[in-house]
């Protein structure tokens, strides 16, 4: 078959142009470096660490993660089982409340997904409370922790996760702000509502959306 000459209008040299440089596209890959960083916060290249105060020691082979509530199948994970579920990497970037961000952080363990598939949510669990082994808890919706970049991170870089950024494994949970995704995960329970965790109860958003800039309750 010949190839039909195309009319060459002003308007397809253009389009043709657009498509070239990615012109209109949505979403992470061509958005300007502005639109990455959510209203109020700053870029930061280390990654400074957060939390109560207590760095809790926890033995790999003491180690346990639980899941219950509302589930039908509740879980109670040692290490080798937990090791054992399929492995995901992740890529995402942090959004803390204090304003850093940090980006590009590589993740690898369990994506919450894969954990969900094992536990079965029952037909009313639509909130979720995460307790850690500090005793720190935070809460935030099913459907969220369930987000496709969510992970059971104990990899980060490359390397198992550092105790002081919540190793042995820790929740992240990239499209929330940081204090979302607690460290030394110990608990996961379906609950049928939302109930506030240990920051929600202290002034911080029950939601906590970096691009809403939900950062306080009154906001
Ligand atoms: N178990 C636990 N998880 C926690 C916290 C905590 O105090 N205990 N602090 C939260 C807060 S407020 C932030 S900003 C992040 C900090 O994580 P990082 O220290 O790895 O940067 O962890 C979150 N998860
Ligand atoms: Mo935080």
């Amino acid at each position: 078959m010949a190839d039909e000459p195309l009319p060459d209008s002003k308007l397809t040299t253009s389009k043709r142009r657009w498509a070239a440089e990615g012109k209109f596209l949505t979403g992470r890959v061509g958005r300007p470096e502005t639109e990455r960083l959510p209203p109020g916060q700053h870029l930061v290249t280390n990654w400074p660490v957060l939390d109560l105060g207590t760095q809790p020691h926890i033995e790999i082979s003491s180690w346990k993660l639980e899941v219950g509530g509302r589930v039908e199948t509740p879980l109670s994970l040692d290490w080798a089982a937990f090791e054992a579920l399929e492995q995901s990497q992740k890529v995402s970037d942090i959004h803390c409340v204090t304003t850093w961000s940090r980006y590009d952080n590589r993740w690898q363990g369990v994506s919450t997904r894969d954990l969900l598939d094992h536990a079965m949510p029952k037909q009313d669990a639509d909130y979720v409370m995460l307790t850690s082994y500090d005793g720190y808890t935070t809460n935030l919706p099913l459907a969220d922790f369930a987000a496709d970049d969510a992970i059971l991170a104990t990899a980060w870089e490359g390397q198992p996760l550092s105790r002081d950024h919540g190793g042995p494994m820790r929740l992240v949970v990239p499209h929330l702000y940081f204090w979302k995704s607690a460290k030394w995960l110990r608990r996961i329970d379906l609950m049928k509502s939302d109930k506030a965790g240990f920051w929600e109860k202290n002034g911080y958003h029950m939601y906590g959306d970096p691009w809403r800039e939900q950062r306080y309750s009154d906001d």
